[in-house]
Formats: C-alpha cells, structure tokens, sequence
C-alpha cells in the first residue's frame, strides 16, 4: 500500500513489533508460539492505540487551553466498520505495521480480517456519522460523538434457502481493544415518576419544578480514540452504556424480592442492548424512546459538565458549544436542555430558550412520512412526564407568538404545532427539532428543495433563514486509500504524494490522463484485479463462478420500495429472456451483484431478497444463457463487504424513485472509485451530475416534479404503462406465474399486483426509460476507449464530494468554528 510517504526505517519497524509483542505477551498474555490470529489483531490494535494516546491527550490539552468552540455530534449510529487499518494508515504506520509483523512471520492481511466490524448503524445516516467523524479529526475540530454502545450492532443476514434470516450481531465477543471504558464518567439518568411545581418565590419569578423521577438507570462512558489524516489530530467518540443502579436494586433484593431486583435490572440494562434495525421508524416503541433520552440526558450532563468545569456559568453555551442533532433521533435534547437550564440551573424559560436554540441545530434525512418520528403524548407522560410539560410550554409560547404576529390562520397553526391532533395526540420530533434550532438542514439540493416544499413548508415560511443544504460527503481515507489501494497507487504514481493530502483539488488534474490510452489501461487493468478479488469472495460465499470481464452491474444498499431493487430484478429478467430468444446474440457479459439488508418486519423487502435469489438460481442454472447472465445476492452487506465490492463495481445502480432518497453516498463510492452511475435525478445524483457531467452518467427515469405531477393527477395507471411496454409485460407475468418459484408458484402473486395496482414507486412507469439506459450502458460498454474514459472522468471529478468539504460547510455556516 502507498498511504506511508517515507518507507518505514528498521528502528522504526522493531520499535513497533517490540510494541507489538509486548503487548501479547503483558496485554493479552499470550506468547507468540501459541497467539491465535484474534491475539495478533488484538495486539496489533493495542500497539496502534498507543501511538494515538500522546496525540489525543496533547490535543485535548491544547483544545482546553485554547478554549476553542467544540461541536457535539449527537446520533444514534455510528456505522464505524473495522478501525485497524484506517488508524494505521491515518498514523502513516500502515507500512510499519506489515513489516514489523512480516518479521516475525505473521500474515497481515488475516490479523486484518479477524476485526470484527462496530455495525453500530442501520445505513447511509450511521455510516455519514462515522464520516464525519474522521473529517472532524481531520479538520482539527475540536468535535465529540455521542451515541450508544450496543451489545449487538445490526444483525448478521444469513440467507437460507433463499431467504434472510437475523442472527444476533457480537461483536463484542473477544472484547474491543479500541475503547477505554470510563467508570467514573457515569450519569443517573431517570424515567418516570411524578414532577412538583413550586410556586414562585417572589413577583418577577418564575415556578419552579421538580422530576421525582421513580427509575434510574447508570449512563457508563465509553470512549474510543478517532484519529484523523496523518494524526494530525485525535478526538473522542464518546458510547454510553446502561447498567442498572445497584443501591437502586439492592434494597428490593435485600427486601427478598429477587426476581424482582434482577428483572428490574435487566430492564434498566435492556437499552444499550440492541441497535433498532429499522431504517424508518417502526410503531413508537418504548424501548426506542428509553435509548433516546438515556443516551441525550447522559450526553448533555457530559457537555454541561465540562463547559461548567471550564467557563463557570451556562449564559456563554452557544459561544464554545454547538449541538448537532442527527435526525430526529436525538430531538429530545431540546426539551431536555430546557429542563436542565430552567429546573436545574434556575436560568429564566426565555432566556433558556435562546440559549437553546443557539446551541442546536438539526440534520434531517429522509422525507418520507412514515419515517417522520412522533410519539404518543400518553408514553412521554408516562416515561418523561417532565418532558411533557416542558413540550406544552415551547408550544404555547410558540403558537402565541404567532398569534402576535397576527397569524391566526388554523390550518397554518395546526401544521406548525408541537402536537399533532389527528391520529391520536402525537408529539412531532421534527418540529420539535426544528423549532428548538437555528439551524435545519437537508442533505442534498434537491432534498432540501423539498424539505422547503413539502415537510417543513409550514415552518420555513415562518423561519425563512432557518432551512440550508449541506450536501453529503465521504471520507477518501477509506473509501479510496483503503478500500482501493491499486487505485490509490496509480494515482499517486501521477499526480503525486500530495493528492493523498488535497483529493479535493487534486483529483481534476487527473483529467487530461482520460485521454491517453496508456493511462486508462493502467486503470482498467487495476479494476481488473479488484473484480477478481470479488470473483473470490463470490466463488467462497456462494459457490458461483463469474467471470471478471464480465459488466460488474452493482445494487447494494438497504433493501426498500423506494430503492426499487424491483426495477433491477425486472431488468434482470427481461435481459434473461431476450437472451433466450436469441441465445447466439451479440450480448454483454453481465454479473449483476446484489446485496443489502431488510428491516426484519419489512414483509416487502424480505420477498425482494427472496425473488433475487429465486431469479439468480434459475437463471445461473440455465444452459442456454452460457454464463452471458450471472446474478448474485452476497449476504450480509457490511462496511467492510462495501469496501471490496464498490472498488470492484463498473455500473453503480442508484434508481431510486425521484424525490425520495435524502441524497445518497455509496452513489459518491462508486463515483469516486470510477463506476459508472446509472441513476436517476434523486438525493446527490443531481450534484453528481452536475460535477460529473451528463455524459458520463446513465440518467433516465421521472423527475421528482413529474413524479408528483402524476400522483396529484391521480390518474396514473401502471396497466395501461404496461400494455404498452411487451418486455415489461412478459417480465412481470413471468415472475407472477412461478416462472421463478417452481415451488411455490404463487410465491409472487402479490407483489407482482402490486405493481400493477398501486406502483407507488414508479417501477412500471420508469421501467423502459431505464431499458434504454441499459442498452446505452451496453454501447458504451462495448467502445472501451470511451468507457474508460467516462471512468477516469468519474473519478477525476468527484472530488467536490469528500467530507472534509461537506464538515467545512457546517463548520463554517452552522458551528461557526473555522
Ligand atoms: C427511527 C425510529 C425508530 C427506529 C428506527 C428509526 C430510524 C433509524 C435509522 C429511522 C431512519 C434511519 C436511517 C435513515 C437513513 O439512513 N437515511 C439516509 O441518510 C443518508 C445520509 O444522509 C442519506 O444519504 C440517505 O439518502 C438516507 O436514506
């Protein structure tokens, strides 16, 4: 690998392995005859901490003392994945790190693989967090992460028989070098009870109140070092753990209600258990709520803590602090810093809430309504009675300040309120958000368009400045250095050592390489070799051969309507069968590569899962397509498995129905990694395209606007669509007839009418329109010159999306730390 600038010196080199071996033999306790490959890992990742302890300390140190503003990323996921080889490489030791093991005979890449993946989020939203992060330490902010340390990060996918089954995720099994638990950063953290009002002390006061709360639970920290480019600088991410309060217990187990003691205790420790593995909310589950406040009231005392211990008082809170929530998630922090200003610190309510609102500030990710989080005001009385109330006051004093603004339109009222009355009362998390904010932002042009339009049209007209975009990133360490060293090398051996330290401008001065043969051969032959790396994987996982000329066509992300894998399988199946009526035609050697994870109580997606394995089967067994169609589901789609399939992707299916992906960013991987995009105009799409060029991308399909003009018009019928459309036609009845399912014919039967019913998603109605894009993939396919061209192009120009410049953003615009 190239990421080293200097190779190691063989002081160096022994320095680390003497490092290395110390702490097998004192760390761990192993000596090196009888270390399993899990001992190694573990000593390896120890030697590697150590190297960022000075670092991490001095900057703290140094932050302290400059009394520099710090950004508290709040998120519930952090989708981190393995961390061996971004540390090493980010410390510049990566190379050391191979030598000083290759002395001593120990093999690299397997000390490597036995890391267990931190799977501590769901998709895009965790993976963006653990982005940001490593940008943050990048940029030398003096940023913190708060989430939760899960037991069980998101579920391993096993498919059996076709189908995904969960299986509990342990990645803390062989214990977690990389993290240092802090027993004694511990908060108490209450649930329930009953709250008492006092009435004022004197005129001009206000009353005060007390939560007598009746459950507490122990918010215990646990920090793991994040080091940015070059180690240039080291921040914390901070996971709370739950544990239940032992005096707490101890009286009822001291009363002889054993049971009782434990049962309470095991429910107490229940909310760090497991990540939610829903990418949209599920019905508001208790559970849900608990983590959410555990984590946010543990996350606030800390930062409370720290700016008091520092600066003394908490009226100068938005002057070193700033609070970014991630998604509505943590949106309970608002209500939650009122209490702690108001009951706890006794600062007056309107003073409290321009603290607030100075302090927060708020990402949204998704408009789709049955993501949009509320919970019924019954469990928030019951859980967080206090809460409550404080939600009450923030909405009272906002609907009267719009009355005084003379607005008194209901239906305008009811839209911005706090509560919804409709379906139950419901408190909105996205209005409470917004409104305790003063800053709200999208995630990509297009996204925050819509935001303005739709969600938040309401709230924007009354808070004009509040709503900006801030386009998705990724972070190049790993998503170019690590994920593809062959790459990496090739562009370094052009442009430079210093494209490792400024991808951002760099990568352009790859432009003028797109026209030289020579230069694209290099960078075919280097996708060459990644793609038989992928072949490996897929010869071991599954037992299916693919050939590695073949068009490696690539669709991995979470299983959803709206991603609509439907629109690939149907493709897949009209290609399988225009191949079988005419068998000796010219056709493209195809693999299409799917992978992704339903939400276990997504009935949908899981048939999804099914059909692509039903469709691989049939059509990887038939003779008659000669291995001209191949179809894969790898199971289990992770981080680390993104890293070695994205760098081996020639086409990247991003086809989400316009107007409904956020923005995207495995769509920027591929880009980056020089993929071609077949897409549609969604999420970040619309910026790629833009910096890309139209001419090197497949875009096709409805736009977000004619989208919506046809569900307004109601009169959008997928028959008449697919009448008119005979590949379309025999694709769909083949799937609903069992053509697929020998075994169980009317496997599909619903799904199938589904699309022809209701299409919500446009799959019929985008389905020639993504043909014809197809066909132009395979035209150009079939022109190398100008495939590789695109593709050096693709890469050459993606530099705008690296997430030092979307952290530079809100650094400047909404921390204003820069
Ligand atoms: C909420 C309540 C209860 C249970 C689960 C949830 C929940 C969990 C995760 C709701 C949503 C999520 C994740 C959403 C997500 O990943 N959104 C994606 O965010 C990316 C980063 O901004 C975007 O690129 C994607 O377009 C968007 O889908």
């Amino acid at each position: 690998m190239t990421q080293q600038l200097h190779a190691p010196t063989a002081d160096e080199v022994e320095a680390f392995r003497e490092t290395i071996l110390a702490k097998l033999t004192y760390s761990i306790g192993k000596d090196p005859e009888h270390a399993s490959d899990h001992d190694w890992f573990e000593a390896v990742a120890l030697a590697t901490r150590d190297r960022m302890i000075d670092q991490w300390m001095d900057r703290t140190r140094e932050s302290y003392r400059q009394g520099k503003k710090r950004v508290y990323y709040l998120s519930l996921e952090f989708l981190i994945g393995r961390l061996l080889i971004d540390s090493l490489s980010n410390l510049g030791l990566l190379e050391t790190a191979r030598q000083a093991l290759a002395g001593i005979n120990v093999d690299f890449e397997r000390i490597r693989l036995t890391e267990p993946d931190a799977a501590l989020g769901n998709g895009g939203l965790g993976r963006l967090a653990a982005c940001f992060m490593e940008s943050m330490a990048t940029l030398g902010i003096a940023a913190h992460g708060y989430g939760i340390r899960y037991d069980h990060g998101l579920f391993r996918q096993a498919i059996v028989d076709g189908w995904q089954h969960e299986q509990t995720e342990t990645w803390l099994n062989f214990g977690n070098p990389w993290e240092f638990e802090r027993p004694e950063v511990s908060y108490l953290i209450g649930f329930g009870g009953s709250v008492m009002a006092l009435p004022a002390e004197g005129p001009g006061k206000e009353p005060r109140h007390f939560w007598h709360w009746s459950e507490g639970v122990r918010a215990i920290a646990y920090d793991t070092p994040i080091v940015g480019w070059r180690g240039a600088s080291v921040n914390t991410l901070r996971l709370w753990r739950a544990r239940a309060e032992a005096d707490f217990h101890l009286e009822r187990f001291n009363a002889g209600d054993h049971v009782g003691a434990v049962s309470e205790g095991a429910r107490a420790e229940s909310i760090s258990r497991v990540l939610y593995p829903a990418d949209s909310t599920e019905a508001g589950q208790e559970l849900r709520l608990r983590q959410e406040y555990f984590f946010v009231a543990a996350s606030l005392q800390d930062l409370l803590r720290r700016h008091m211990d520092q600066r003394g008082t908490l009226l100068n809170l938005p002057e070193f602090a700033s609070i970014q929530l991630n998604d509505t998630h943590p949106a309970i922090a608002v209500a939650e810093l009122m209490r702690l200003l108001v009951d706890v610190n006794g600062i007056a309510w309107n003073k409290a809430w321009e603290l607030t609102v100075a302090t927060m500030s708020y990402t949204n990710h998704t408009l789709l309504p049955e993501a949009l989080e509320t919970w019924s005001v019954g469990l928030m009385e019951r859980l967080l009675p206090r809460h409550m109330q404080i939600i009450y006051l923030i909405n009272a004093h906002h609907l009267d300040a719009l009355r005084e603004r003379g607005i008194h339109n209901l239906e305008l009222l009811r839209s911005v309120s706090l509560i919804e009355e409709s379906n139950g009362r419901r408190v909105r998390m996205g209005n409470l958000a917004f409104l305790g904010s003063h800053s709200i932002n999208g995630v990509s042009a297009l996204h925050t368009g819509l935001m303005r339009e739709t969600v938040f049209t309401d709230l924007h007209s009354l808070f004009p400045n509040r709503i900006s975009n801030k386009t998705n990133g990724i972070t190049f360490r790993r998503w170019l250095y690590q994920s593809n060293p062959q790459l990496t090398a090739l562009l370094v051996e052009h442009l430079g050592e210093e494209l490792l330290d400024d991808p951002e401008n760099m990568l352009r001065q790859l432009e003028p390489y797109a026209e030289q043969a020579q230069f694209r051969a290099r960078f075919a032959a280097q996708r060459l070799e990644n793609k038989q790396l992928l072949a490996r994987i897929i010869q071991e996982q599954l037992g299916i051969e693919v050939d590695p000329s073949a068009l490696f066509d690539v669709h991995v992300k979470r299983i959803h309507e709206y991603k609509r894998q439907l629109l690939n399988l149907l493709h897949t199946v009209a290609l399988y069968q225009a191949i079988r009526s005419d068998p000796g035609g010219n056709w493209v050697p195809r693999v299409k590569i799917f992978a992704g994870k339903a939400a276990a109580s997504y009935h949908t997606a899981k048939m999804i899962i099914k059909l692509t394995n039903d469709i691989a089967r049939t059509i990887n067994d038939d003779p008659t397509v000669r291995g001209l169609l191949k179809v894969v589901f790898l199971p289990n789609y992770n981080v680390s498995l993104a890293e070695r399939i994205i760098p081996a992707a020639d086409l990247s299916e991003q086809i989400s129905t316009a107007g409904l992906e956020a923005s995207g960013t495995s769509n920027m991987k591929f880009a980056l990694n020089g993929a071609l995009t077949i897409g549609t105009l969604d999420g970040a799409n619309v910026e790629m395209s833009e910096q890309i060029g139209l001419e090197h991308m497949f875009i096709f399909g409805l736009t977000a606007q004619e989208v919506e003009a046809r569900k307004q018009a109601g009169e959008y019928n997928a028959e008449a669509t697919i009448f008119g459309s005979s590949r379309l036609n025999e694709a769909l009845l083949s799937i609903r007839d069992g053509a697929f399912s020998a075994d169980d014919p009317a496997r599909y039967t619903a799904l199938i009418d589904g699309l022809k019913w209701q299409d919500t998603f446009m799959v019929c109605a985008d389905f020639e329109a993504y043909w014809h894009a197809q066909l132009e993939v395979e035209a150009r396919w079939r022109d190398p010159n100008n495939w590789w061209r695109s593709a050096v192009l693709n890469t050459a120009r993606t530099g705008w999306f690296s997430s030092d410049r979307t952290i530079r953003e809100y650094a400047e615009d909404i921390w204003k730390v820069l």
